[in-house]
């Protein structure tokens, strides 16, 4: 049996969904074609898998249903240049870490939820991902940098790790913590960087539809180069609010102060959210680069987004919002 299907980017996004099916029968033909021993790996428990060096312990709930209601205006970034062209600053302030970042440990891997909530938890990520509803969706990505890429990420809406938290009636914001393995992180000895990389979103924000808690992309579970194992994804806003590789999320009455704000408050503010016609003091923020091809598009307010956020920005002041 031969099934020929073109690759995500050969085909516009709204013909992209026999992707998944692809995927399945692929998994399934190279299972079957590695005889005994890979059945013989399936056999093992997840995290002994993950030992061994094989498959991440949720492989097995890839790929996922898509959610349609998010929808491109753009073709999907090809995948091979979203997974090799990364901002991960814990691996190097460059952006080919993908090598460096294999060596990162993915479990055990435990998430603290904390601060202002009925009772404080520590969760394996997989307990974690197993409770939540998985869905993909196609959103835009905009980097700060001018760059922009399109891709299909699995995971959760960030509401349901609110309900999940249960927050106390006082707190405001949700303020967010990566990973830091001194062993496998290189950049942690950059210590001008006030580590760990940490980001917030008031409770409006992460409560919001489009905030999305990633676990994977392209229909697999996260490379560790795009925030392995579980990131933010707030597409409104430029891709450094998106926190990768999240060990702690602390609920709270003051708002956070990001890495890139500490470091940086006249070029990366709380809010973030995209606009192009508020420059970064740097450059313009006019239009953006797609990954993978020289085209340049104009940048839209909110990233495109605005018709799911701007009522949540009513009662903030305008001056603050883009930057
Ligand atoms: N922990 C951590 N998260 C991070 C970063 C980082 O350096 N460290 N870079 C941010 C920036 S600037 C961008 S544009 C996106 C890039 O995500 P990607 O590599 O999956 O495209 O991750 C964001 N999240
Ligand atoms: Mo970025």
């Amino acid at each position: 049996m031969l099934i020929k299907v073109k690759r995500g980017w050969e085909i516009p996004e709204n013909a992209v969904t026999d992707e998944a099916a692809f995927r399945n029968r692929r998994t399934l033909v190279k299972a079957l074609a590695a005889g005994p021993i890979a059945l013989a790996g399936a056999g093992l428990p997840g995290a002994a898998r993950a030992a061994a060096g094989e498959e991440d312990p949720t492989a097995d709930l890839y790929p996922v249903q898509r959610n349609e209601a998010y929808t491109l205006d753009r073709p999907l970034t090809p995948e091979e240049d979203a997974t090799s062209y990364n901002n991960f600053y814990e691996f190097g302030s460059h952006k080919q870490i993908k090598r460096a970042a294999q060596k990162m440990p993915l479990r055990p891997w435990d998430v603290v939820i904390d601060g202002m909530v009925e009772k404080e938890m520590t969760i394996s990520v997989d307990d974690l991902i197993r409770k939540m509803p998985l869905e993909e969706r196609l959103y835009r990505h905009r980097c700060v940098e001018a760059w922009a890429m399109a891709v299909p990420w699995t995971g959760f809406p960030m509401a349901k790790l609110v309900k999940l938290a249960k927050p106390t009636f006082g707190a405001r914001f949700v303020r967010m913590e990566t990973l830091m393995d001194k062993e496998t992180m290189p950049g942690l000895r950059q210590s001008w960087y006030p580590w760990p990389y940490t980001e917030g979103l008031t409770m409006d924000e992460a409560s919001n539809e489009l905030a999305f808690i990633a676990t994977g992309i392209y229909g697999k579970p996260m490379p560790k180069q795009n925030g392995a194992t579980i990131r933010l994804v707030v597409p409104w806003k430029y891709g450094f609010k998106s926190i990768k590789s999240i060990v702690r999320f602390t609920f709270t009455d003051e708002q956070p102060v990001g890495l890139w704000e500490e470091v940086q408050p006249k070029e990366y503010g709380f809010y973030a959210n995209v606009n192009p016609e508020v420059p970064h003091p740097r450059w313009s923020q006019a239009s953006e680069r797609l990954l993978g091809s020289s085209d340049r598009v104009p940048t839209q307010l909110y990233n495109g987004y605005a018709e799911q956020v701007a009522g949540i920005y009513n009662d903030v002041d305008p001056g603050i919002l883009f930057k």
